[in-house]
C-alpha cells in the first residue's frame, strides 16, 4: 500500500521538491493551497498531470479548513512547510507572522488530533536555524540555547515548542527540523542569494546597472533545498521522533556569494569601502555594480549562523555536502543567466 502525505506550503520552494521526491518515493501526495487572485504555480506546473497528486485549498489560518482536509485525506505524513517565512517581512506583518507562524502549527496538531489521527500520522515542522538567532554557541546544534531575533523567529520558536509539547503530552510522532538557509534556482527572489543570481545574470548581459543589498558581511550556513527535503522525509522515517538540526557545516558572507556569482555570471568582483559606503566593483570598467542601501538593514539582524549536522549525518544518514557551495551558486546562477536572456 502506497503512504498518503500531505503537504502545507506546496507552492513554495521546499514544497515543491518535497512533493517531487515523495512522487517519486510511490506516495499518493496532497498538497494545501491558498487561493489567490492569479493561479500562478509554477513551481509545481510540472506536477499537475500526475495522477498522484491532488491541491485542495486551506489556509494555516483557519482551522475549519485544516480539519476538513486532514479528515478527508487521513494523511500517513504531514510535512508542515507552510508560513510567512520572510524574516524582514515579519517585522512588517508581525500579527499575521505570528497567527500563520506560531498559531498555525498549533492548528494543524489539534487538527490531527480532532481527526482521530494522532496514533498514525506522522508530522514534520519546518523549524529554522532563525531560532538561534544572536547566537549564543558557534557552531550551533541541537543542544544550542536559542536566542530568536525577529518576529519570524520568535513565531517559529512557539511552532518548536508546541511541536515537542504534543510529543510529551500525546505522544505523537512529530518533529521539527531545524534548517539552516537553502537555496535553488526556485528560491524566492527577495532572499538574498536569489536577488544576487538574477542581478548578476541581469547586470552581465546589460539588463540591470546596480543591485542594492544590506549587510554584506552577515555569515549563512547555505545548502541547497534539493538536499534539504530529502532530510525532511528521513526525519519522518526515523524510528523516533526527535528533532534535527540540518546544516551543510560551512559558512559564507553575503559578499563572498556576491563574489562566487558575479564570477560564475563572467564578472569579477572587488570590494573598496566599509559598512554603508561599502561598494562592489567590476574589476574589468571600474563600474560601481552593487550598493548598499539602508532598505535592506533589518531592527535586528542575526549575522552568524552555522550549523553543525553530526547528528542527522550519524542517525539519519544524510549527506550533507552532496551539493558544495561552489555549486549551489553555479546552478542557480546558470539557470537565472538563461531565465534572463528571455527577458525583454
Ligand atoms: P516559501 O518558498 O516562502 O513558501 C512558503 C509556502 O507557504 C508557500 O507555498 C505559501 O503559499 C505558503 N503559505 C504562506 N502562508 C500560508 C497560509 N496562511 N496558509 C497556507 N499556506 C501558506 O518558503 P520555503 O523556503 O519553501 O520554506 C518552507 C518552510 O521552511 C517555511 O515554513 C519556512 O519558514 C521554513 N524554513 C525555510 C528555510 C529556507 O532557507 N528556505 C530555512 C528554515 C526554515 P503561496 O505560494 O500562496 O504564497
Ligand atoms: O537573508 C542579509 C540579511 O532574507 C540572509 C528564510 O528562508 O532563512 C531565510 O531567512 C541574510 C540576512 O534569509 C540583503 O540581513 C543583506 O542577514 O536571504 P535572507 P534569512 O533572513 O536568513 C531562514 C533560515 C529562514 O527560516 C527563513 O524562512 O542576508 N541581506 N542584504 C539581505 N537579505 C535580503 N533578503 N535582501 C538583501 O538585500
Amino acid at each position: 500500500m502506497s503512504k498518503t502525505a500531505l503537504i502545507t506550503g506546496v507552492t513554495g520552494q521546499d514544497g515543491s521538491y518535497l512533493a517531487e521526491l515523495l512522487l517519486e518515493k510511490g506516495y499518493d501526495v496532497h498538497g494545501m493551497v491558498r487561493r489567490s487572485s492569479t493561479e500562478k504555480r509554477e513551481r509545481i506546473d510540472h506536477l499537475m498531470d500526475n495522477p498522484n497528486f491532488h491541491l485542495h485549498y486551506g489556509d494555516l489560518a483557519d482551522s475549519m479548513s485544516l480539519v476538513k482536509l486532514i479528515g478527508t485525506v487521513r494523511p500517513d505524513e504531514i510535512y508542515n512547510l507552510a508560513a510567512q517565512s520572510h524574516v524582514q517581512v515579519s517585522f512588517d506583518v508581525p500579527e499575521y507572522t505570528a497567527d500563520v507562524v506560531a498559531t498555525g502549527v498549533l492548528r494543524v496538531l489539534e487538527a490531527v488530533r480532532v481527526c482521530g489521527l494522532e496514533k498514525t500520522c506522522r508530522i514534520y515542522q519546518a523549524s529554522t536555524s532563525e531560532l538561534f538567532g544572536k547566537v549564543e554557541e558557534v557552531p550551533q546544534r541541537e543542544t544550542t540555547p536559542f536566542h530568536p531575533y525577529s518576529p519570524y523567529a520568535v513565531a517559529k520558536q512557539y511552532g518548536f515548542w508546541i511541536v515537542k509539547e504534543y510529543r510529551e503530552a500525546y505522544n505523537m510522532f512529530c518533529c521539527s527540523g531545524i534548517l539552516f538557509n537553502h537555496e535553488s534556482e526556485r528560491r524566492g527572489e527577495t532572499f538574498v542569494t536569489r536577488k544576487i543570481s538574477l542581478a548578476a545574470a541581469r547586470i552581465a548581459q546589460g539588463k540591470q546597472d546596480k543591485l542594492y543589498l544590506g549587510n554584506l558581511s552577515s555569515l549563512r550556513d547555505w545548502g541547497y533545498a534539493r538536499d534539504y527535503v530529502e532530510c525532511m522525509w528521513l526525519i519522518l522515517q526515523h524510528d523516533t521522533p526527535e528533532d534535527f538540526v540540518i546544516a551543510t557545516g560551512e559558512q559564507h558572507s553575503v559578499r563572498e556569494f556576491c563574489e562566487y556569482a558575479f564570477r560564475e555570471a563572467g564578472i569579477e568582483l572587488e570590494f573598496k569601502g566599509e559598512g554603508m559606503d561599502e561598494v562592489g566593483i567590476d574589476k574589468a570598467t571600474g563600474k560601481v555594480v552593487i550598493e548598499v542601501s539602508p532598505e535592506f538593514y533589518r531592527p535586528t539582524d542575526v549575522v552568524n549562523l552555522w550549523g553543525d549536522p553530526t547528528k542527522a549525518k550519524t542517525e539519519l544518514g544524510w549527506n550533507p555536502t552532496k551539493t558544495s557551495f561552489e555549486e549551489l551558486v553555479k546552478l542557480m546562477v546558470r539557470h537565472d543567466m538563461k531565465l534572463v536572456e528571455k527577458e525583454n
